[in-house]
């Protein structure tokens, strides 16, 4: 498994290879589909480890938009919670970046507003959604840097990649970010 982190702050931002569901960070994040129903990736992961107990939960939030986020209970997961965000479907339009934006920091802000120290990102709409993920990790990283240095609570940011090859470009992006 590869891992580096950085200190943001008195937080740590860590990018590691691995699977989501196996995360043990308070919170886990969910690449959703805006029924916040079990699909492919990220999510038909999260929905099998956690169990069918999480599908009647997200049934009864009524949905989620485009940019915004909700959480639940994380029920078989290590994870206490689930925050749930729908990333954009990349058409390479200008509210792409602001919508992937707002994806990051609204995830943030129901983590902060639950108490939550410690949360594990995977990168948001660059599988079925599309986004090119050199962009998306700039944008990924760009937000909980602001986040982190605006706001304390959160000791450890993780984002879990599934290959190296994004392990590497999510990297090369935080090394250009705080360089
Ligand atoms: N752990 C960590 N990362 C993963 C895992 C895993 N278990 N599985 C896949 N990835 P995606 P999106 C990576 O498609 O682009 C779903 O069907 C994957 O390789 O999960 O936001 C939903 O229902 C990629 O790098 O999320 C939505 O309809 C990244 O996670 C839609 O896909 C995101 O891939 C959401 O698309």
């Amino acid at each position: 498994m590869a891992r580096v982190s950085y200190n943001i702050n008195d937080s740590k931002l860590e990018l590691i290879t691995g699977d989501i569901t196996e995360q043990d960070t308070a919170a886990v994040v969910n690449a959703a589909n805006k029924r916040l129903a079990p699909g492919g990736g990220v999510a038909g992961a999260i929905h099998r480890a956690a169990g069918a107990k999480l599908w009647e939960e997200c049934k009864a939030l009524g949905g989620c938009n485009t940019g915004e986020a909700k959480i639940t209970k994380g029920y078989n997961l290590k994870a206490k919670y689930i925050i749930h965000t729908v990333g954009p479907v990349y058409s390479n339009s200008k509210r792409d970046p602001i919508n992937l934006k707002s994806s990051y920091l609204n995830s943030l802000k129901l983590a902060s507003e639950n108490r939550i120290k410690s949360i594990t990102f995977p990168s948001i709409s660059t599988g079925a959604f599309g986004y090119p993920v050199e962009e998306a990790a700039k944008i990924a990283l760009s937000s909980v840097i602001e986040y982190l240095r605006q706001n304390t609570g959160i000791e450890l940011v993780r984002f879990a990649l599934f290959s190296k090859s994004d392990f590497d470009v999510y990297k090369s992006a935080l090394e250009k970010l705080i360089s």
